[in-house]
């Protein structure tokens, strides 16, 4: 028999991830005392061993031979796109509405299954920043009793090649050029707009990055999708095909451009850090999964859609979205190496009543998913690593490899044997095996798609006229902004040409914003009626807050029972309160209110709302006062409030955030040119009424009517 203490180290989380109910300790790290790899208790593990104090260092040590060894190879290859990642454990339940549509037991039956989820960017390495344009991956793995199933997708729903043997192109176009390796994690640049112009197929994945989706506020306000057409199987055996879809329960909800800048410099980690603080504060986030359902024909087509073209959705006015369940995520992985970076995710692992597609997309997918962990895990036994393992019973005969963990018994790891009775044996029917749906292939060996992937571009002009006023100024300047970046004028004529066919107006706006002509349209483009699920901006929003952030600035003078009832009233609406100040520690250094930030440590980004319940003024001979007074040629301070709270109630102001003003703070509002009666300003005396207001307004998540129409849009 092996020794149970041969098996290998269990990952144990103190939140209570899904391997802590049955886990025993990690052997890594078990006992009181620093050991070797090898248990053997160690006295000294900051001095090297020497032929005296001033001599050479011993061979003989072995402490500082494992110590420099393991060190030297703690790096594994990131991955080779979605290398900046955030990860959360979690628990989905289903509404056990899916039993009309497959048989896959986690969404058929009303059961609760544990997940784990990777949120990512596509572009940028490892340690880039969270908040640049860019998609998001969205990747869920659920551990059902059936076995692993994997929903590796995005937070767009189209994409920008129809063939997965593109992906190699499409992703050496936008990675950084490959002589200076600029820039990072960023599609301006002239190689990705030569790839996507010469492409009219990644002009339906192109807008929506440069709509307000390429820049989510965060993790928990992304839309995710599941790109392709998947088909579901049901008890009858009937079959039908759907797109999965998660929708935020807090809604969705992006960034202006100018936050995300200001958070790609001023914290980098903005998503990251944002996920987690939200799980540790208890403000879960979820998401319900549901799905649209269309009929399994044979032509696989819906209302004149390729079900088999990725860079094509369907509209919801078209397939309502029907829920299946809901997923919250509700702790934090232990340790990111050992769980969001040694997770993998296969869109191949599917379990019974889950079935793919022939979309061509998908089908290369299915080789890459499991090839490229060869490289970036090392081996062939990834599904060992405890964030991988199945939580149904594995019974397979995959033997040996590298980092190998298992301590396999019996002697006949082949089928049929006689010798080990014939085990593992094959599952028969009433077992709920994973069979792949018989479906009938013909067709002679052809290398190209069919006629019905060639309409390029009336879904681009579909998500845009699809959008309201405010998105589209943001569509049109994100456009100039990236081609700006572009050096090549043939890239940037040619993507202007197709921006002619999607758009007049668009083109002319981006096109003024160049300096260049307006193109003739590359092509002539179908009108399609618009979706308006696919703004983010509705008529009515009343989104949930929990978790949001309130700002409330004081300085020592303030009043202090309106903001101890500012933060009480935050906190009882499930949001987060942060005490603004100018210094640190206790406001007029009374203990019983803690100053959160200061003036210096924080910007406009981190909240969601500011209360302000009395102005800062610079404190006389500090930097503010200076920077005050330089502001003004006569030399004397132009205003009696701190310049970085100016700042700050500025950017609030310009991201059409809600922000409150008691009485005392009203030198903050005038010294931030802000007028009486302007969307999502309030004016309050009492904290607990201004936190009213602002709760009202967070449902909307801006203050959308501050936003102008932008300088450069001629309309
Ligand atoms: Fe991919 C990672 C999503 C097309 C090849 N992809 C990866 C991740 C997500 C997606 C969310 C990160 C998973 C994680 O967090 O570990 N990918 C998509 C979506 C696609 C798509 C929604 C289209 C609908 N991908 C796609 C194609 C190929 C790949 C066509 C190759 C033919 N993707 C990979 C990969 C990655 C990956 C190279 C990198 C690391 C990994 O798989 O495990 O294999």
């Amino acid at each position: 028999m092996p020794n149970p203490d041969q098996r290998a180290p269990e990952t144990v989380t103190a939140t209570g991830c899904p391997f802590g109910a049955s886990a025993v300790a990690p052997r890594s790290q078990q006992g009181e005392f620093l050991t070797t790899a090898t248990g053997t208790r160690l006295r000294d593990s900051d001095h090297s061993l020497k032929a005296g104090r001033r001599g050479p260092t011993l061979l003989q040590d072995h402490h500082l031979r494992e110590k420099i060894m393991h060190f030297d190879h703690e790096r594994i290859p990131e991955r080779v796109v979605h290398a900046r990642g955030a990860g959360a454990h979690g628990v989905f339940t289903s509404y056990g509405t899916g039993a009309k549509i497959t048989t896959a037991r986690f969404l058929a039956e009303k059961i609760e299954t544990p997940v784990f989820v990777r949120f990512s960017t596509v572009l940028g390495s490892r340690g880039s920043a969270d908040t640049v344009r860019d998609t998001r991956g969205f990747a869920t793995k659920f551990y059902t009793e059936e076995g692993n199933y994997d929903l590796v997708g995005n937070n767009i729903p189209v994409f920008f090649i129809q063939d997965g043997i593109k992906f190699p192109d499409v992703v050496h176009a936008a990675k950084p050029h490959p002589d200076r390796e600029i820039p990072q994690a960023q599609s301006a640049h002239d190689t990705f707009w030569d790839f996507v112009s010469l492409h009219t197929e990644a002009q339906a994945h192109t807008m929506w990055n440069m709509s307000d989706r390429g820049i989510p506020a965060s993790f928990r306000t992304m839309e995710g999708f599941g790109v392709h057409t998947f088909r579901l199987t049901n008890a009858d055996g009937e079959t039908c095909l759907v797109k999965f879809h998660w929708k935020p329960v807090a809604g969705v909800h992006s960034m202006t451009w100018e936050e995300a800048q200001l958070a790609a410099g001023a914290d980098p980690d903005f998503h990251r850090r944002d996920l987690a603080d939200a799980i540790e504060a208890g403000a879960f986030p979820s998401w319900e999964l549901g799905v649209q359902v269309m009929p399994d024909t044979q032509d696989e087509m819906f209302e004149g859609i390729d079900l088999l073209d990725p860079t094509k959705l369907v509209p919801e006015e078209l397939c309502p979205v029907q829920l299946l369940g809901k997923m919250t995520l509700n702790a934090n992985p232990t340790n990111y190496f050992a769980e969001t970076e040694q997770v993998m995710f296969n869109p191949g692992h599917l379990v019974p009543g889950i079935d793919v597609t022939n979309d061509p997309l998908l089908q290369a997918r299915l080789f890459s998913y499991v090839d490229t962990q060869l490289t970036r895990l090392g081996g062939p036994n990834f599904a060992q690593i405890p964030i991988n393992r199945a939580h149904a019973p594995v019974n397979d005969m995959l033997r040996d490899g590298f980092h190998q963990h298992a301590v396999h018994t019996g002697q006949a790891p082949y089928r049929p044997n006689s010798i080990d009775a014939g085990n593992p044996a094959e599952t028969p029917e009433a077992q709920r095996p994973f069979v792949e749906v018989s479906t009938p292939v013909s067709g002679e060996k052809v290398r190209a798609v069919p006629a019905t992937f060639d309409d390029h571009l009336s879904q681009v002009r579909m998500f845009y006229r699809s959008l309201t006023p405010v998105e589209q100024d943001h569509v049109a300047a994100a456009y100039t902004f990236e081609l700006g970046k572009c050096y090549e004028n043939p890239v940037r004529e040619r993507q202007l040409a197709h921006l002619a066919a999607v758009d007049t107006d668009l083109a002319k706006t981006v096109a003024t914003g160049l300096g260049l002509p307006v193109p003739e349209p590359s092509t002539k483009v179908a009108d399609v009626e618009p979706s308006p699920a696919l703004s983010q901006v509705k008529a009515e929003m009343n989104f949930p807050v929990d978790g949001r952030i309130v700002g409330i600035v004081a300085d020592d003078d303030a009043d202090l029972a309106q903001v101890k009832k500012a933060s009480a009233a935050v906190e009882k609406a499930g949001m987060t309160p942060f005490v603004v100040a100018a210094h640190g520690g206790h406001l007029g250094g009374k203990k019983d209110v803690v100053i959160d930030r200061t003036l210096l440590t924080t910007r406009s980004i981190e909240f969601d709302a500011l209360l302000a319940v009395s102005a800062i003024a610079p404190a006389p001979d500090s930097a503010a006062a200076f920077d005050a007074k330089a502001g003004d040629p006569s030399g004397v301070p132009n205003s009696a409030v701190d310049p970085r709270l100016t700042l700050l109630i500025g950017e609030m102001y310009r991201h059409c955030k809600a922000i409150a003003f008691l009485p005392e703070a009203e030198a903050a509002m005038a010294a931030a040119g802000i007028e009486a009666g302007t969307p999502g300003i309030v004016q309050e005396k009492d904290a607990d009424k201004a936190v009213g207001t602002l709760v009202d307004l967070l449902g909307a998540h801006r203050a959308w009517d501050r936003f102008p129409r932008s300088s450069a849009d001629p309309r």
